[in-house]
């Protein structure tokens, strides 16, 4: 039984406040207290259809305070949630769903449900003493996942001109792991002297990639190019490329077009505003494809631009991984919706968008059920908590995407990786090459 639920306002990567929420349980049979501990992360390209991430919207911390949502914690979901056994997590996600009874968490605020959703998990874990990935996933649980590093920043995320948010390097060549991840840390490494000789900024974005001024996209992934070789590996082969257009971000409602403000800085007359249609935004995404080794491409056009999303996954997602991101917000009711009009092949999951595990939970199982391939994603702005990276294993989600080889609160995520592949031993799974072989 769940003996106490706490929650208190900490600080995530970005310096703004977020929650952490504390539920112990006690074991009937030897009456010890199991206390797990875990928080949430908050986005900064958020979805218009995600959850809803309360703010306090006083003086303290510029209106982002969260102390009203650790009341929620602390007073109503607490009260709900005594008594019910922390084994029990569709029943306590369920619980505090009820409890909220809006379809967007806005009540309680999905940032508390979320942290309690995910708490529990952990204190269930802790209680069989068995590891959260296995708790979660059960005995078949043994992928690790491929990651998507990325090393180059811009959209919100950064102060760059680059209007497109993450340039991701996957090392599909590595056998296992933890030699990706090594991989990933030797071309980053190779990357920042690469930048250092051509003048350019080696100061970080939010997610721990290099955030300088590019001319445009293609010179992205010509330096990326650089710095695989110059670590001695072969583009295309060992490393392949993924990309976050985050294009929500860039549409304007109003005029039906995607601005690229950044690329308009950098052409020779500023004036001259650079914007792209559907279709023609869908050309670049098939020039830069044939290109360059871009297996993955998420979020392409804006979330809500169903009838662009088919057309795109009609031209491209029979050779290129199409990732929904805001479009699908973790959501069921969207990735359902998604599956039935054949729209993108690939769903980004991001706990905090829907607000709990059990919804996430459903979420993967079905998009995996309809051969849509699984991204567990972290957000921009992180804590040092590390429950993606258990939670990836444990689904066999195949790819995770948390960040740069930097930055501690990214580094915890891929951590955590490298001790559970330590763990499984030689029954640890790695397809790094099932994600470049086109489906
Ligand atoms: C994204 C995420 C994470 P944010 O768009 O995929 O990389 O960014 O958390 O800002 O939404
Ligand atoms: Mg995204």
């Amino acid at each position: 039984p769940i003996r106490d639920v706490y929650a208190r306002e900490i600080l995530d990567s970005r310096g703004n406040p977020t929650v952490e929420v504390e539920v112990t349980a006690q074991t009937e049979t030897t009456g010890k207290k199991i206390t797990g501990r875990e928080s949430v992360p908050s986005g900064a390209s958020t979805g218009r259809f995600e959850a809803v991430e309360l703010r306090d919207g006083e003086k303290a911390y510029c209106g982002l305070g969260v102390k009203k949502v650790t009341e929620h914690v602390n007073t109503r979901i607490k009260e709900a949630l005594i008594g019910m056994n922390v084994l029990d997590q569709a029943g306590i996600d369920r619980r505090m769903t009820e409890l909220d009874a809006t379809d967007n968490k806005g009540s309680l605020g999905a940032n508390a449900v979320l942290g309690v959703s995910l708490a529990c998990a952990k204190t269930a874990a802790l209680a069989l003493g068995i590891p959260l990935w296995r708790y979660i996933g059960g005995a078949n649980a043994r992928q690790l996942p491929v990651p998507m590093m990325n090393v180059i920043n811009g959209g919100v995320h950064a102060k760059n001109s680059l209007d497109f948010q993450e340039f991701m390097i996957m090392p599909v060549g590595a056998s296992c792991f933890s030699d990706a991840l090594r991989m990933g840390a030797e071309i980053y490494h190779f990357l920042r002297q690469l930048l250092k000789e051509e003048g350019m900024t080696t100061s970080v974005g939010d997610e721990g990639g290099f955030a300088p001024d590019f001319r445009n996209v293609r010179d992205v992934f010509r330096m990326l190019g650089k710095a695989v070789e110059l670590a001695g590996y072969r583009v295309g082969e060992d490393v392949v490329y993924a990309m976050d257009a985050a294009a929500s971000e860039l549409y304007d409602e109003t005029r039906d077009i995607y601005r690229f403000p950044g690329e308009t800085g950098q052409t020779a007359d500023p004036t001259e505003e650079v914007m792209r249609s559907t279709d023609e935004m869908i050309a670049l995404y098939e020039e830069l494809t044939s290109e360059f080794p871009l297996v993955s491409i998420e979020e392409g056009l804006a979330e809500d631009d169903w009838d662009g999303w088919q057309k795109l996954t009609g031209r491209l997602g029979g050779k290129v991984q199409l990732v929904g991101d805001d479009l699908f917000v973790t959501n069921p009711k969207r990735i359902r919706c998604g599956i039935g009009l054949a729209v993108a092949n690939a769903v980004l999951v991001k706990v905090n968008q829907i607000g709990t595990l059990s919804e996430a939970l459903d979420a993967i199982e079905l998009a995996q059920r309809a051969g849509y391939r699984t991204v567990i994603s972290h957000r921009s702005g992180e804590t040092e908590d590390s429950f993606i990276a258990d939670l990836s294993v444990a689904v066999n989600a195949g790819q995770i995407k948390t960040g740069a080889p930097c930055r501690a609160e990214r580094t915890a995520k891929y951590n955590q990786l490298l001790r559970i592949e330590e763990s499984l031993g030689e029954l640890a799974r790695f397809e790094g090459r099932g994600c470049k072989v086109n489906r």
